[in-house]
């Protein structure tokens, strides 16, 4: 077996472990003023919030809009806290729009081993505090085919928040 890595060396006879991507969690959007961005899309596309918080350490606030039966994956609304975040940094450099795509795992310290084993950056060694009490980490966009990529490890035995 013959796999390409992101940093181009080809590893020969290599078995990784698996990612254990379960499905699509949330699709994040960067606003820059969340009550204006939830009456938006509320009024534009009949989307409504089913759980809002502050994260600190993230320096977001954030709204979570089911879609259709509400099972599906959520759409995250994050509006940055402080100039310095990174919601902040994103607004700054493109304006508001997709900022990433989180998918749900298990277990997010054996999804982010696997993931480290094909030779993708990890942003945080060690996973930190997500929407609900989750456990996330994030895949750095430039090894990931230009996307922010989140992993979800749910508070909540894999049920969406909200
Ligand atoms: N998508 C695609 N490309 C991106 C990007 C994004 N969201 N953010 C940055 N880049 C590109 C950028 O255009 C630039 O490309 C390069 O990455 C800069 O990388 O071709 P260029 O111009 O060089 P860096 O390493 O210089 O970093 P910086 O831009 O300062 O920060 C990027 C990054 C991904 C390291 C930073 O945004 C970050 O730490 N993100 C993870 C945390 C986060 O996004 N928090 C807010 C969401 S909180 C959340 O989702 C929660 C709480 N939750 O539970 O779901």
């Amino acid at each position: 077996m013959t796999d390409d890595t992101p940093s181009g060396k080809r590893a020969e006879n290599v078995t990784f472990p698996d990612v254990g991507l379960l499905r699509i969690d949330h699709v994040g959007i960067a606003v820059a003023d969340l009550d204006e961005a939830l009456r938006f899309y509320a009024d534009s596309f009949g989307l409504h919030c089913v759980h809002q918080e502050t994260n600190e350490e993230q320096g977001v606030r954030e709204a979570m809009l089911a879609v259709g039966d509400g099972d599906g994956p959520r759409l995250q609304l994050l509006a940055p806290l402080r100039p310095d975040s990174a919601i902040a940094k994103f607004l700054d450099r493109n304006g508001p729009g997709l900022q990433q795509l989180a998918y749900t795992v298990t277990d997010v310290e054996a999804a982010a081993a696997a993931l480290r084993a094909r030779g993708l950056r990890l942003l945080y060694d060690a996973p930190k505090r997500g929407t609900g009490g989750s456990r996330i980490n994030f895949v750095h966009p430039k090894d990931a085919g230009g996307v922010l990529v989140e992993l979800v490890e749910p508070a909540s035995g894999g049920t969406p928040v909200g």
